[in-house]
């Protein structure tokens, strides 16, 4: 009997431990959204003309060095039907849930974010002039902003004082007029908004990734727990363990019930992150985020303060993708809605029509207990012409451009055995 008591504990821990990977949603507010994630522009300010923003352009004129390798080459995602959304939202007003299957076709995705220096290159040939200089601003992280230009500021959104738009912001300056992009042009480019980076994809014959497509990356052909075990999503853990208490005589039956759950889960429980559920899987860092007290304590555990190489980290997941989680957020296709239905969907592009544009992955500025929106079914959105410190953006492709053939590591053949996701897994 003792031993069937050990057993029956054991059982209730080991179920207990694995309800954490819902993440702890009562220490984020799903209010919070306009506060950390991002915060949208009024762009009533008076556009610079187009000649003396180029003007300005040729004298601010930032060169390569030699020493930075290209990072624009693509990865193939193939064709795959994944679970797109989850059944246990952390932020339920932003549209996380329901789970639904989504197919998604075969496509190209560029295996980093769009650094400054790819972007450099575009301008370079281009002359393109981003909406963040032509207002004249776009919005900056206030602790990284120096004394000097913050005295000038006289505005700041009210939920969120740490967001400040800053005069002179803009792609070659991520912190304010007084800074340069001169020592990480192996950085992500930010202070890029939807239509810019619209206009990047277009020259590089590419385009921005739908929100399917973009979740589909992130998830790497990791499974959600209810793919194994649909009766899960109708029966959590929790529920099970109340049962068990009032059974009474169902003990029995119960141990067994949990000890068959959780064995056949234990390779694939929820997926938070692109690896897996760990936020650091053997004490390592897998991505750019906030350590520390946000706002105001940033300990850089991870390394960074503020952006990171697009070549920094480990490749997130079977696919190959860097910082899909983390860094800068990133753009895609799709305009913004938050009302889906369970059916499953072929290819979807989101709806026709709206305001604002779908952002994915999360930022260096996310924090568990403040934004905890660094996982794959976490979204955010702006206005198509919002830009700001931490928003950049990556592109995808039906077909692989051909002057990318020589130098794109495009992965044929993904490995598709459940033996080999198993030993991606974390
Ligand atoms: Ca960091
Ligand atoms: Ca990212």
């Amino acid at each position: 009997m003792e031993k069937l008591v050990c057993v029956f504990l054991l059982s209730l821990f080991l179920c207990t431990s694995c309800e954490t990977c819902d993440g702890d949603s009562s220490q984020c507010d799903g209010d919070s959204k306009e506060e950390g994630c991002g915060c949208k522009v009024n762009r009533d300010s008076t556009k610079y003309s187009s000649n003396e923003h180029n003007e300005k352009a040729d004298e601010q004129h930032v060169n390569i060095p030699s020493d930075i390798p290209r990072t624009n080459e693509m990865l193939f995602i193939e064709r795959g039907t994944f679970t797109m959304g989850t059944d246990e939202p952390v932020f339920p007003v932003d549209g996380e849930g329901p789970a639904r299957k989504v197919t998604v076709y075969g496509f190209y995705l560029d295996k980093h974010e769009v650094s400054n220096a790819e972007f450099q290159r575009f301008v370079a040939e281009t002359k393109y002039v981003t909406e963040a200089e032509s207002f004249g601003n776009s919005f900056c992280l206030e602790n990284y902003v120096s004394e000097e230009v913050l005295k000038n500021v006289t505005q700041s959104v009210a939920a969120a004082p740490w967001w400040v738009p800053i005069n002179g912001a803009d792609w070659r300056h991520p912190n304010g007029p007084d800074s340069s992009i001169k020592d990480i042009m192996d950085h992500p480019v930010v202070h890029v908004s939807w239509n810019d980076a619209v206009k990047y994809c277009e020259w590089a014959g590419k385009r921005l990734p739908t929100e399917a497509e973009f979740e589909r990356a992130c998830k790497g052909n990791l499974k959600s727990r209810s793919d194994n075990f649909p009766l899960y999503k109708y029966k959590r853990k929790r529920e099970i363990i109340m049962y068990c208490v009032w059974g009474g005589g169902m003990i029995v039956f119960c141990i067994l019930f949990l000890m068959f759950t959780f064995f056949l889960n234990i390779a694939s429980t929820c997926r938070l992150f692109p690896w897996g559920n760990k936020e650091e899987p053997k004490g390592k860092h897998w991505m750019n985020i906030w350590h520390g007290k946000f706002p105001s304590e940033n300990t850089a555990d991870d390394g960074y303060h503020t952006t990171a190489p697009v070549t920094e980290f480990p490749e997130q997941n079977i696919f190959g993708v860097k910082n899909i989680i983390g860094n800068v957020w990133e753009w895609t296709q799709d305009w913004w809605e938050t009302k889906f239905t369970p059916t499953p969907k072929k290819n979807p592009k989101g709806p026709r029509f709206g305001t604002d544009k779908v952002k994915k992955g999360g930022s260096y500025m996310c924090h568990k207990n403040y934004c905890y929106r660094y996982r794959c079914d976490a979204r955010s959105q702006n206005t198509p012409d919002s830009s700001a410190v931490n928003l950049g953006f990556r592109c995808a492709s039906d077909t692989l451009p051909s002057y990318l053939n020589d130098i794109n590591l495009v992965q044929e053949e993904v490995l598709l055995d459940e033996d080999n996701i198993v030993k991606e897994e974390l």
